[in-house]
């Protein structure tokens, strides 16, 4: 298959090019300076959890290289860097006051990206619960969405109006499905009545959140939450299978769109799961707690993936070490194979959903600006002798899919920024570091940062804000403050 490219489509000025990372998967220094341990430190610590028994102890060491990282962002031309801030590092039991030498870190990071003109997106929870607060429950237990509201608090007061946009949470479908339902994520707990409890209390805490942002900033502070919305593509017109995709679009996208948007959940869903709880952890009040106005919608896009009716009756083992999402209310839903090509994770490639998605959400949603901010591929890069990366497939990828976002801005859906996924290579959770998204790439051991062609290529992109051409030759290699410092 071929990935050239030839040049395309024109952005608006003012339309926001980024990337974007996570705390555990770049910071490392998770003993350092007062941070306490998070889910995710037990987690990797946990024989069998994470691909090598790879862990986020070193992670890119970010915490120590921030000032080359943010350096080589304005290298790039990047306009915003989103990243999250690690809870534990404010709250080391996810209580009481904050720590300030871990505010000082994220004030230090806000003004140095200032400095160079690139705008903070900052992600306040981003899957590192403190680990004291998930002794006590975590996400399962109302308790946690009233912390996250004090987290948020002293976050807002430290970083105050420097912060382009709040984002109170990254994908809550992951932190309740994935870590309550098939046990991929930390906590790695599989129970279907605690997956759901956690959505509920998710929400709320994106409420509480909100409502503590705007509290200390005032009502004009910018909020979003970003979700990981599912695109399920029905295998059929075939009533049967169109209800079957309906069912798992309750129970993935629905329960958070429901209460964030409209300030309910879908009805479907309370008799679809009654199996598994009674949801009498909604109370009176939380909808209206949730339902707070956002700015920005922040939209998370990989893949997509095809559903139908359950063709064959499937026994559920009552024994499985784990729970799959399908498995909460959707146990007559079945999965089809996507047709490829395929990513190194699996995922199957298909710029044309991210387009139907924006225009579906603009249909339903047609006041609400939407920002990507995740999006991208990882692929098993082949190092050349400099440590260069002739990495044309997630270039492809990425042009295919800024195309769909462009093509999607056509049709009047109002895109305000694309921030990829990843500014670099970092821990992948449950794959470790086998699993490489970076337009950076980051050398094993020495941690050496390289510009993959990509990250060429996005430069590129973001100076002429328009799509460049993917070449038969690999473009450029970009030189950068770091390569001396590196040498
Ligand atoms: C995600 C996470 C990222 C992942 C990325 C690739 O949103 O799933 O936000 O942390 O690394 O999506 O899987």
């Amino acid at each position: 298959m071929s990935h050239a490219r030839p040049a395309g489509r024109a952005f608006p000025p003012g339309f926001l090019w980024g990337a974007a990372t996570a705390a555990y998967q770049v910071e490392g220094a998770v003993a350092e300076d007062g941070r306490g341990p998070s889910i995710w430190d037990t987690f990797s610590h946990t024989p069998g959890k994470v691909a090598g028994g790879d862990t986020g102890d070193i992670a890119c060491d970010h915490y120590h290289r921030v000032e080359q990282d943010v350096a080589l962002m304005a290298d790039l031309g990047l306009q915003a860097y989103r990243f999250s801030v690690a809870w534990p590092r404010i709250q080391a039991t996810g209580a009481g006051p904050a720590n300030p030498l871990g505010l000082a870190f994220y004030d230090r990071l806000v003004d140095q990206l200032l400095d160079v003109g690139i705008a903070p997106v900052v992600t306040l929870y981003h899957w590192d619960l403190p680990q004291a607060l998930q002794d006590t429950g975590g996400w399962a237990s109302r308790e946690t969405a009233y912390r996250f509201a004090d987290y948020a608090e002293h976050v807002a007061r430290a970083l105050g109006d420097r912060v382009h946009l709040w984002t109170t949470l990254n994908e809550p479908w992951c932190s309740a499905y994935l870590g309550h339902g098939s046990g991929e994520h930390a906590p790695g707990i599989p129970d279907p009545g605690l997956a759901l409890a956690s959505v509920h209390h998710l929400n709320l805490a994106h409420g509480l959140g909100a409502r503590a942002v705007r509290g200390v900033l005032g009502e004009s502070a910018p909020v979003s939450v970003t979700f990981n919305l599912q695109v399920h593509q029905a295998v059929s017109d075939d009533p049967a299978d169109l209800a079957a995709k309906r069912r798992i679009d309750v129970i993935a996208n629905e329960v958070f769109l429901g209460p964030t948007l409209e300030g309910a959940y879908p009805a479907e869903v309370f008799a679809q799961t009654s199996r598994f709880t009674d949801w009498a952890f909604v109370r009176d009040g939380d909808l209206d707690d949730i339902h707070v106005p956002i700015d920005v919608l922040g939209l998370n896009y990989y893949n997509t993936s095809r559903v139908g009716a359950r063709r064959a009756p499937v026994a559920v083992d009552p024994d499985a070490p784990f729970v799959p999402t399908t498995a909460i209310g959707c146990e007559d839903v079945e999965w089809f194979e996507q047709p490829g090509p395929r990513t190194q994770m699996g995922w199957n490639v298909d710029p044309q959903g991210l387009t139907d998605l924006l225009l579906e959400l603009h249909a339903r949603y047609p006041d609400l600006p939407i920002m990507i901010t995740e999006n991208g591929a990882a692929f098993d890069d082949e190092v050349g002798p400099e440590g260069e990366v002739a990495d044309r497939e997630r270039t492809a990828y990425l042009y295919d899919h800024v195309d769909a976002v462009g093509a999607a801005m056509d049709a009047g859906v109002d895109v305000r920024g694309y921030l990829l996924w990843s500014f670099m290579d970092n821990f992948e959770w449950a794959w470790g570091y086998s699993r490489r998204f970076g337009i950076v790439r980051v050398e094993p051991g020495t941690l050496r940062r390289t510009v993959k062609d990509s990250g060429a290529w996005y430069r590129e992109l973001i100076r002429a804000g328009r799509l460049p051409a993917v070449g038969a030759a690999s473009t450029p290699a970009v030189r950068t403050s770091l390569d001396a410092a590196q040498a």
